[in-house]
Protein backbone atom coordinates (compact mmCIF):
# COMPACT_ATOMS: atom_id res chain seq x y z
CA UNK A 1 0.00 0.00 0.00
CA UNK A 2 2.74 2.20 1.28
CA UNK A 3 4.25 1.69 -2.52
CA UNK A 4 1.41 2.60 -4.11
CA UNK A 5 0.62 5.83 -2.41
CA UNK A 6 3.99 7.16 -3.04
CA UNK A 7 3.89 6.51 -6.76
CA UNK A 8 0.83 8.69 -7.00
CA UNK A 9 2.95 11.76 -6.69
CA UNK A 10 4.96 10.49 -9.63
CA UNK A 11 1.14 10.01 -11.65
CA UNK A 12 0.49 12.99 -10.87
CA UNK A 13 3.36 14.55 -12.50
CA UNK A 14 3.78 12.27 -15.72
CA UNK A 15 -0.07 11.78 -16.61
CA UNK A 16 -1.38 13.58 -19.23
CA UNK A 17 -4.82 13.01 -17.35
CA UNK A 18 -5.98 11.89 -14.07
CA UNK A 19 -8.03 9.82 -12.46
CA UNK A 20 -8.65 11.33 -8.61
CA UNK A 21 -10.17 9.37 -6.01
CA UNK A 22 -11.61 11.96 -3.67
CA UNK A 23 -13.66 12.50 -0.38
CA UNK A 24 -16.04 14.94 0.92
CA UNK A 25 -14.84 18.72 2.28
CA UNK A 26 -14.61 17.64 5.92
CA UNK A 27 -12.04 15.37 4.97
CA UNK A 28 -12.81 13.24 8.10
CA UNK A 29 -11.61 9.88 8.71
CA UNK A 30 -13.88 7.94 6.54
CA UNK A 31 -13.33 10.28 3.59
CA UNK A 32 -9.40 9.49 4.52
CA UNK A 33 -10.00 6.04 4.91
CA UNK A 34 -12.43 5.18 1.78
CA UNK A 35 -10.53 7.60 -0.70
CA UNK A 36 -6.90 5.93 0.05
CA UNK A 37 -8.62 2.58 -0.06
CA UNK A 38 -10.84 2.27 -2.85
CA UNK A 39 -8.17 4.03 -5.43
CA UNK A 40 -5.64 1.61 -4.26
CA UNK A 41 -8.47 -1.53 -4.92
CA UNK A 42 -8.93 0.46 -8.10
CA UNK A 43 -5.20 0.21 -9.22
CA UNK A 44 -5.32 -3.52 -8.68
CA UNK A 45 -8.08 -3.70 -11.21
CA UNK A 46 -7.56 -5.33 -14.51
CA UNK A 47 -9.39 -2.59 -16.52
CA UNK A 48 -7.44 -0.16 -14.87
CA UNK A 49 -6.19 2.01 -17.81
CA UNK A 50 -5.66 5.25 -15.58
CA UNK A 51 -4.21 4.77 -12.41
CA UNK A 52 -6.28 6.39 -9.77
CA UNK A 53 -4.62 8.78 -7.12
CA UNK A 54 -6.41 9.51 -4.09
CA UNK A 55 -7.02 13.23 -3.19
CA UNK A 56 -7.63 14.09 0.18
CA UNK A 57 -10.01 17.09 0.38
CA UNK A 58 -8.65 19.79 2.64
CA UNK A 59 -5.32 22.04 2.20
CA UNK A 60 -2.26 20.00 3.57
CA UNK A 61 -1.80 22.78 5.96
CA UNK A 62 -5.09 21.39 7.65
CA UNK A 63 -4.12 18.11 8.30
CA UNK A 64 -2.35 18.63 11.84
CA UNK A 65 -6.27 19.22 13.05
CA UNK A 66 -7.24 15.40 11.72
CA UNK A 67 -5.54 14.31 14.58
CA UNK A 68 -7.56 11.16 14.49
CA UNK A 69 -6.74 10.20 10.91
CA UNK A 70 -3.10 11.26 12.03
CA UNK A 71 -3.06 8.55 14.90
CA UNK A 72 -4.67 5.68 12.66
CA UNK A 73 -1.68 6.76 10.08
CA UNK A 74 0.63 5.85 12.46
CA UNK A 75 -0.79 3.36 14.15
CA UNK A 76 -0.45 1.83 10.47
CA UNK A 77 2.84 2.33 9.95
CA UNK A 78 1.78 4.60 6.84
CA UNK A 79 3.92 7.83 6.34
CA UNK A 80 1.55 11.54 6.16
CA UNK A 81 4.22 12.20 3.53
CA UNK A 82 2.30 10.12 0.60
CA UNK A 83 -0.56 11.63 0.66
CA UNK A 84 -2.04 14.11 -1.69
CA UNK A 85 -3.72 17.37 -1.26
CA UNK A 86 -6.36 19.52 -2.79
CA UNK A 87 -4.19 22.37 -2.53
CA UNK A 88 -1.40 20.19 -4.93
CA UNK A 89 -3.50 19.23 -7.81
CA UNK A 90 -5.17 21.43 -9.74
CA UNK A 91 -8.37 19.63 -11.08
CA UNK A 92 -10.49 22.86 -11.71
CA UNK A 93 -8.14 22.75 -14.66
CA UNK A 94 -7.18 19.30 -15.58
CA UNK A 95 -11.12 19.16 -16.24
CA UNK A 96 -10.91 22.36 -18.16
CA UNK A 97 -8.60 20.23 -20.64
CA UNK A 98 -10.73 17.32 -19.85
CA UNK A 99 -8.52 15.03 -18.14
CA UNK A 100 -9.95 14.48 -15.36
CA UNK A 101 -11.69 11.40 -14.07
CA UNK A 102 -13.29 11.76 -10.76
CA UNK A 103 -14.42 9.24 -8.06
CA UNK A 104 -16.51 10.11 -5.08
CA UNK A 105 -16.24 8.42 -1.89
CA UNK A 106 -18.20 9.18 1.57
CA UNK A 107 -20.09 12.14 -0.77
CA UNK A 108 -22.28 11.77 -3.95
CA UNK A 109 -22.84 15.95 -4.31
CA UNK A 110 -20.26 18.19 -4.78
CA UNK A 111 -19.90 21.12 -3.31
CA UNK A 112 -21.14 24.35 -5.10
CA UNK A 113 -17.72 25.65 -5.56
CA UNK A 114 -16.46 22.23 -7.17
CA UNK A 115 -20.39 21.95 -9.35
CA UNK A 116 -18.37 22.40 -12.37
CA UNK A 117 -16.30 19.10 -12.02
CA UNK A 118 -19.54 17.22 -11.98
CA UNK A 119 -19.25 15.91 -15.57
CA UNK A 120 -15.97 14.57 -14.28
CA UNK A 121 -17.31 12.20 -12.02
CA UNK A 122 -17.35 9.00 -13.09
CA UNK A 123 -18.41 6.16 -10.14
CA UNK A 124 -19.50 7.09 -6.67
CA UNK A 125 -19.40 4.82 -3.47
CA UNK A 126 -21.23 6.46 -0.57
CA UNK A 127 -22.90 6.18 2.49
CA UNK A 128 -25.52 9.34 2.69
CA UNK A 129 -28.61 10.45 1.53
CA UNK A 130 -28.65 9.63 -2.15
CA UNK A 131 -28.93 13.90 -3.90
CA UNK A 132 -27.83 13.04 -7.13
CA UNK A 133 -29.79 12.18 -10.25
CA UNK A 134 -28.99 8.95 -11.99
CA UNK A 135 -26.93 8.42 -15.01
CA UNK A 136 -26.61 5.74 -16.98
CA UNK A 137 -22.67 6.53 -17.63
CA UNK A 138 -21.88 6.86 -13.95
CA UNK A 139 -22.63 3.68 -11.49
CA UNK A 140 -23.29 4.79 -8.15
CA UNK A 141 -23.15 2.61 -4.73
CA UNK A 142 -25.05 4.16 -1.85
CA UNK A 143 -26.36 2.61 1.19
CA UNK A 144 -27.57 3.92 4.78
CA UNK A 145 -25.03 2.39 6.78
CA UNK A 146 -22.69 3.81 9.26
CA UNK A 147 -19.28 3.97 7.72
CA UNK A 148 -18.65 4.55 3.94
CA UNK A 149 -15.58 2.26 4.65
CA UNK A 150 -18.31 -0.34 5.18
CA UNK A 151 -19.28 -0.27 2.00
CA UNK A 152 -15.44 0.31 0.14
CA UNK A 153 -14.47 -3.38 2.30
CA UNK A 154 -17.65 -4.98 0.69
CA UNK A 155 -16.66 -4.17 -2.92
CA UNK A 156 -12.96 -5.00 -1.91
CA UNK A 157 -14.04 -8.64 -0.34
CA UNK A 158 -16.54 -9.44 -3.31
CA UNK A 159 -14.00 -7.86 -6.28
CA UNK A 160 -10.67 -8.29 -5.09
CA UNK A 161 -10.07 -9.90 -1.71
CA UNK A 162 -6.62 -10.62 -2.29
CA UNK A 163 -5.96 -6.62 -2.52
CA UNK A 164 -6.70 -6.45 1.39
CA UNK A 165 -3.60 -7.03 3.68
CA UNK A 166 -2.76 -6.24 7.19
CA UNK A 167 -2.48 -2.10 6.26
CA UNK A 168 -5.60 -2.20 4.25
CA UNK A 169 -7.33 -3.99 6.56
CA UNK A 170 -6.64 -1.96 9.54
CA UNK A 171 -7.47 1.65 7.83
CA UNK A 172 -11.10 0.36 6.74
CA UNK A 173 -11.45 -1.10 10.15
CA UNK A 174 -10.21 1.57 12.34
CA UNK A 175 -13.20 4.09 10.20
CA UNK A 176 -15.72 1.30 10.76
CA UNK A 177 -15.19 1.44 14.17
CA UNK A 178 -14.94 5.13 14.75
CA UNK A 179 -17.84 6.02 12.78
CA UNK A 180 -19.79 3.21 14.41
CA UNK A 181 -19.43 4.60 17.86
CA UNK A 182 -17.36 0.80 18.55
CA UNK A 183 -20.57 -1.06 16.76
CA UNK A 184 -23.10 0.45 20.11
CA UNK A 185 -26.14 -0.18 18.62
CA UNK A 186 -27.55 2.95 21.31
CA UNK A 187 -25.18 5.09 19.31
CA UNK A 188 -27.67 4.59 16.73
CA UNK A 189 -25.01 4.22 13.54
CA UNK A 190 -24.22 0.84 13.15
CA UNK A 191 -26.18 -1.09 10.50
CA UNK A 192 -25.59 -4.78 10.25
CA UNK A 193 -23.70 -4.80 7.41
CA UNK A 194 -21.22 -2.23 9.56
CA UNK A 195 -20.87 -5.13 11.95
CA UNK A 196 -20.84 -7.80 9.32
CA UNK A 197 -17.50 -6.40 7.89
CA UNK A 198 -16.13 -5.20 11.00
CA UNK A 199 -16.38 -9.14 12.08
CA UNK A 200 -14.92 -10.03 8.52
CA UNK A 201 -11.93 -8.25 8.78
CA UNK A 202 -11.70 -9.19 12.35
CA UNK A 203 -11.77 -12.70 11.31
CA UNK A 204 -9.43 -12.51 8.29
CA UNK A 205 -6.51 -10.12 10.37
CA UNK A 206 -6.33 -11.77 13.78
CA UNK A 207 -3.49 -9.23 14.09
CA UNK A 208 -5.54 -6.13 13.81
CA UNK A 209 -5.76 -4.08 17.24
CA UNK A 210 -8.38 -4.92 19.91
CA UNK A 211 -11.72 -3.20 18.95
CA UNK A 212 -12.73 -1.47 22.59
CA UNK A 213 -8.79 -0.27 22.56
CA UNK A 214 -8.85 0.91 18.76
CA UNK A 215 -11.59 2.83 19.23
CA UNK A 216 -10.97 4.43 22.33
CA UNK A 217 -7.29 5.66 21.18
CA UNK A 218 -9.30 7.13 17.93
CA UNK A 219 -11.62 8.83 19.75
CA UNK A 220 -9.05 10.13 21.98
CA UNK A 221 -7.24 11.63 19.15
CA UNK A 222 -10.54 13.01 17.91
CA UNK A 223 -11.31 14.72 21.20
CA UNK A 224 -7.81 15.82 21.87
CA UNK A 225 -8.40 19.85 21.32
CA UNK A 226 -6.35 21.21 23.61
CA UNK A 227 -3.76 23.55 22.02
CA UNK A 228 -6.30 24.40 18.92
CA UNK A 229 -7.17 28.01 17.87
CA UNK A 230 -10.72 28.99 17.75
CA UNK A 231 -10.01 29.09 13.99
CA UNK A 232 -8.61 25.72 13.73
CA UNK A 233 -11.50 23.73 15.79
CA UNK A 234 -14.24 25.24 13.60
CA UNK A 235 -11.51 24.18 10.46
CA UNK A 236 -11.40 20.56 11.94
CA UNK A 237 -14.61 19.19 10.89
CA UNK A 238 -16.44 21.97 8.91
CA UNK A 239 -18.79 21.15 6.10
CA UNK A 240 -19.93 24.81 4.01
CA UNK A 241 -22.84 25.50 2.10
CA UNK A 242 -24.05 28.28 0.21
CA UNK A 243 -27.12 29.78 -1.58
CA UNK A 244 -27.47 33.43 -3.04
CA UNK A 245 -25.56 35.91 -0.96
CA UNK A 246 -25.89 33.18 2.15
CA UNK A 247 -22.24 31.21 2.72
CA UNK A 248 -22.69 28.99 5.78
CA UNK A 249 -20.35 27.06 7.75
CA UNK A 250 -21.18 24.45 9.74
CA UNK A 251 -18.52 22.89 12.24
CA UNK A 252 -18.54 20.09 14.78
CA UNK A 253 -16.94 21.39 18.22
CA UNK A 254 -15.54 18.78 20.36
CA UNK A 255 -16.43 20.28 23.70
CA UNK A 256 -19.16 21.15 25.66
CA UNK A 257 -20.83 24.32 24.33
CA UNK A 258 -20.39 26.24 27.81
CA UNK A 259 -16.71 25.57 27.18
CA UNK A 260 -16.94 26.54 23.91
CA UNK A 261 -18.82 29.79 25.09
CA UNK A 262 -16.31 30.38 27.21
CA UNK A 263 -13.33 30.75 25.09
CA UNK A 264 -11.35 34.10 25.37
CA UNK A 265 -12.04 36.16 22.87
CA UNK A 266 -14.74 34.24 21.34
CA UNK A 267 -17.01 36.09 19.70
CA UNK A 268 -13.90 38.30 18.18
CA UNK A 269 -12.61 35.26 16.95
CA UNK A 270 -15.82 34.14 15.06
CA UNK A 271 -15.99 37.24 13.51
CA UNK A 272 -12.41 36.92 12.50
CA UNK A 273 -12.68 33.61 11.23
CA UNK A 274 -16.02 34.70 9.49
CA UNK A 275 -14.09 37.47 7.72
CA UNK A 276 -10.88 35.68 6.95
CA UNK A 277 -12.86 32.80 5.43
CA UNK A 278 -15.45 34.39 3.83
CA UNK A 279 -18.81 32.79 5.64
CA UNK A 280 -21.26 35.26 6.66
CA UNK A 281 -22.95 32.01 8.90
CA UNK A 282 -21.36 29.80 11.34
CA UNK A 283 -23.35 27.02 13.20
CA UNK A 284 -21.13 25.16 15.88
CA UNK A 285 -22.86 21.81 16.80
CA UNK A 286 -20.85 21.12 20.18
CA UNK A 287 -20.50 17.64 21.02
CA UNK A 288 -19.32 15.90 24.34
CA UNK A 289 -19.74 13.05 26.51
CA UNK A 290 -21.56 12.63 29.59
CA UNK A 291 -20.44 10.26 32.67
CA UNK A 292 -22.29 7.19 30.76
CA UNK A 293 -20.16 8.54 28.17
CA UNK A 294 -23.64 8.93 25.88
CA UNK A 295 -22.72 11.83 23.29
CA UNK A 296 -24.33 15.28 24.23
CA UNK A 297 -24.86 17.23 21.30
CA UNK A 298 -25.37 21.54 21.51
CA UNK A 299 -25.94 24.35 18.58
CA UNK A 300 -24.60 27.41 18.98
CA UNK A 301 -25.25 30.49 15.86
CA UNK A 302 -23.06 32.90 15.34
CA UNK A 303 -23.78 35.55 12.28
CA UNK A 304 -22.56 39.45 12.87
CA UNK A 305 -26.01 40.17 11.03
CA UNK A 306 -29.56 40.10 12.85
CA UNK A 307 -31.35 39.10 9.96
CA UNK A 308 -29.49 35.35 9.20
CA UNK A 309 -29.31 35.06 12.70
CA UNK A 310 -32.74 35.52 13.27
CA UNK A 311 -33.55 33.11 9.63
CA UNK A 312 -31.73 30.41 11.37
CA UNK A 313 -32.91 30.38 14.56
CA UNK A 314 -36.59 29.96 13.44
CA UNK A 315 -35.71 27.29 10.99
CA UNK A 316 -34.61 25.84 13.88
CA UNK A 317 -37.14 26.09 16.60
CA UNK A 318 -39.58 25.12 13.78
CA UNK A 319 -38.04 21.47 13.67
CA UNK A 320 -38.56 21.56 17.73
MN1 LIG B 1 -18.71 9.05 6.15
Amino acid sequence: MEAYLRSCRGVLKNSPGLHVVMGNEACDMDSMVSALTFAYFLSKSLDCKKMPVPVLNIPRAEFPLRSDSIFLLRETGLSQDCLLFRDEVDLHGLHKNKQLMLTLVDHNILPSADSELEDAVVEVIDHHLLQRPTSPSCPVTVEPVGSCATLVTERIAQKAPEVLDQQVAQLLYGAIILDCVNMAPEAGKVTPKDSQYAVFLEKRFPKLPQRGALFQSLQNAKFDVSGLSTEQMLLKDMKAASGGDLKLAVSVIYMTLEAFLQRRGLQQDLCEFCHNHNYNLVVAMTISFNDNKEPFRQLAVYSSSTVYREEVLSALYQRL
